[in-house]
């Protein structure tokens, strides 16, 4: 009986998600679910990017935090619409919640949507928001191990940013490794290795969004 539950679950949130890609697809906007475990660079690399695809591009982004609008506070003086998804202690964001931020917003005058999820490298995995792109941010902080050890998100990405890579030496990881272990789970993911603090750094991956956001108009 609890298996049946379940499942309803998941198809409702797989219907209500698929239904967000649809909005977005229509308005023809770009969706991107940002994922990874707490404090690995989320926002810092949405702070980052945003101050140079809002000059080309109308961005707006949906905060998700267990109780905080702390996020959302750091890209409110950007010039871009932010909702602040707070779930109570959920681990994750779901479709239903995205669909309520999106009625937020006129999606007539966006190109792109960036949703942060909930820092936790387990469960955003198995909750489709309706984005068309995945993008993984991965702290080396965290280990060369990790791949492995948490290989479904590490599949499911399109794109995986490899953040924090000048503290490499003093966090005693080889880049190089830990792309391999990557390329174990995910031969075929977009890898960018930055720092998101150093905006010198985010070049490669904002030319290549800015590429996957006229795709989508
Ligand atoms: N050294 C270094 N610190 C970074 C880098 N990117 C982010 N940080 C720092 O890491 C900390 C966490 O960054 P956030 O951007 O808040 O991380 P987050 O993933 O959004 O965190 P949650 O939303 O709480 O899960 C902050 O102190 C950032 O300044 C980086 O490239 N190098
Ligand atoms: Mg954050």
């Amino acid at each position: 009986m609890e298996i049946k539950v379940l499942k309803n679950v998941m198809i409702k949130n797989n219907a209500i998600g698929n239904d967000n890609r649809r909005q977005f697809t229509k308005n023809g906007i770009l969706a991107i679910n940002i994922i990874s475990s707490p404090g690995a660079g989320k926002t810092t690399l949405i702070e980052n990017s945003i101050s140079e695809l809002c000059k080309k591009y109308r961005i707006a982004v949906i905060e998700g935090d267990l109780f905080t609008s702390k996020d959302a506070e750091r890209l409110a003086t950007r010039d871009v619409p932010v909702v602040q998804i707070n779930t109570e202690g959920g681990c994750h964001l779901d479709a239903k919640m995205v669909s309520a931020a999106i009625g937020e917003f006129d999606l007539e005058k966006l190109d792109l949507v960036i949703i942060e999820n909930v820092g936790n490298l387990v469960c955003p995995a198995s909750f489709d928001l309706g984005e068309h792109m995945r993008v993984l941010v991965y702290s080396i902080t965290e280990g060369d191990d990790k791949p492995a050890k948490y290989a479904t998100i590490f599949k499911q990405a399109n794109v995986i940013i490899i953040n924090k890579i000048e503290l490499s030496e003093i966090c005693n990881i080889s880049l190089e490794v830990l792309e391999k272990e990557v390329r174990k789970v995910n031969p075929v993911a977009k890898i960018f290795r930055v720092s998101a603090t150093r905006k010198e750094t985010l070049a490669g991956w904002i030319d290549w969004l800015g590429n996957e956001i006229e795709k989508f108009s």
